[in-house]
């Protein structure tokens, strides 16, 4: 059965301010000379290129008070809260082309406030290799790309977890963290306190990646609004170099295509981020092409020969 997907807006947010490694702000012209946009096109997806925000530059200055480039990474979230809300409104399913994961924060800001004005249910599913979920107090770097998760739970400074105008953007049960394998030790607590749902590497290994998608995905209704926020680090760094912060014995290319078809096959996608990638670091353009791959997958691409 071949399925309909939503009218697609893509929107560049080139920006590295909450990254400690320079280079994702050129994330999202890496993506289009990958060829993302005529990829769905070619699937029959309605896509429009709304080009790129235009944030402020990254300062490349040290933390102050525990976090980096806090009014940048405002001032870039705000833009991309704005933009995504206004894509979900005009009925269009938004596609972020990160940039680094701080991004995260306004996308989904941005989703659970049309959640909250349509009255779906939201369900997140974040695939990293981290789980994004530090604050001041317990980072290691100060870089806020290794905070949305808990940012949207509350947890961080009143100009970003207040970004929508009220806290916390999201609830702790609404996510489910797919890929993770790299967690601070304060992290981790302060996961454990908040009952965050994570299926690590560990539990992937023990019961497959299916399994972890039927669990992941349980629940899904037609009142569901799914938002993904794909960082390219949930992928192994043999498959996907072109990230700043690589870390050994993520999902091989099979376990990231059934992921993908699993979650096309729910019907439930309704926005999507893609950020982290780094194409200094990168291979020819390899790791954004694997990325604009499994986004095919994601819009009905299958491997399944048994129908
Ligand atoms: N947990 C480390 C930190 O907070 O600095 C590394 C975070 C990397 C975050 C990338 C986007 O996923
Ligand atoms: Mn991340
Ligand atoms: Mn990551
Ligand atoms: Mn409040």
């Amino acid at each position: 059965m071949s399925r309909t997907y939503p009218p697609v807006s893509l929107i560049g947010a080139p920006t590295d301010v909450g990254a400690g490694h320079r280079g994702a702000r050129l994330g999202p012209e890496a993506l289009r000379i990958a060829g993302l946009g005529e990829a769905l096109s070619a699937r029959g997806v309605d896509v429009v290129d709304r080009g790129n925000l235009d944030g402020p530059r990254n300062p490349w200055q040290k933390p102050v008070e525990g976090y980096r480039h806090l009014p940048e990474v405002v001032a870039w979230n705000r833009l991309v809260m704005d933009a995504v809300g206004a894509e979900l409104k005009g009925g269009r399913m938004p596609i972020l082309l990160g940039g680094d994961h701080c991004l995260g924060l306004g996308s989904i800001t941005a989703v659970a406030r049309h959640c909250r004005d349509t009255g779906k249910q939201l369900r997140v599913l974040w695939l990293d290799a981290h789980a994004d979920f530090n604050t001041s107090q317990v980072t290691p770097s100060g870089n806020i790309h290794g905070m949305p998760v808990s940012c949207l739970c509350g947890l961080g400074p009143e100009p970003l977890t207040h970004l929508g105008g009220s806290a916390p953007a999201m609830r702790a049960d609404e996510i489910r963290q797919i890929g993770i394998r790299s967690v601070d030790p304060g992290e981790k607590q302060l996961i454990q306190q908040h009952g965050l749902d994570v299926y690590d590497m560990r539990y992937i290994d023990e019961i497959g990646m299916r399994r972890v998608m039927e669990e992941a995905l349980e629940g899904l209704d037609e009142n569901t609004h799914l938002h993904v926020s794909f960082d390219v680090d949930f992928l192994d760094p043999s498959i996907a170099p072109g990230v700043g912060t690589t870390v050994p014995g993520g999902p091989n290319y099979r376990e990231a295509q059934l992921v993908m078809e699993m979650i096309a096959d729910s019907g439930r996608l309704a926005s999507l981020d893609i950020v982290e990638l780094n194409p200094i670091l990168d291979k020819r353009n390899r790791t954004a092409k694997l990325a604009v791959d499994l986004v095919e997958s994601l819009f009905g691409k299958s491997t399944l020969m048994r129908e």
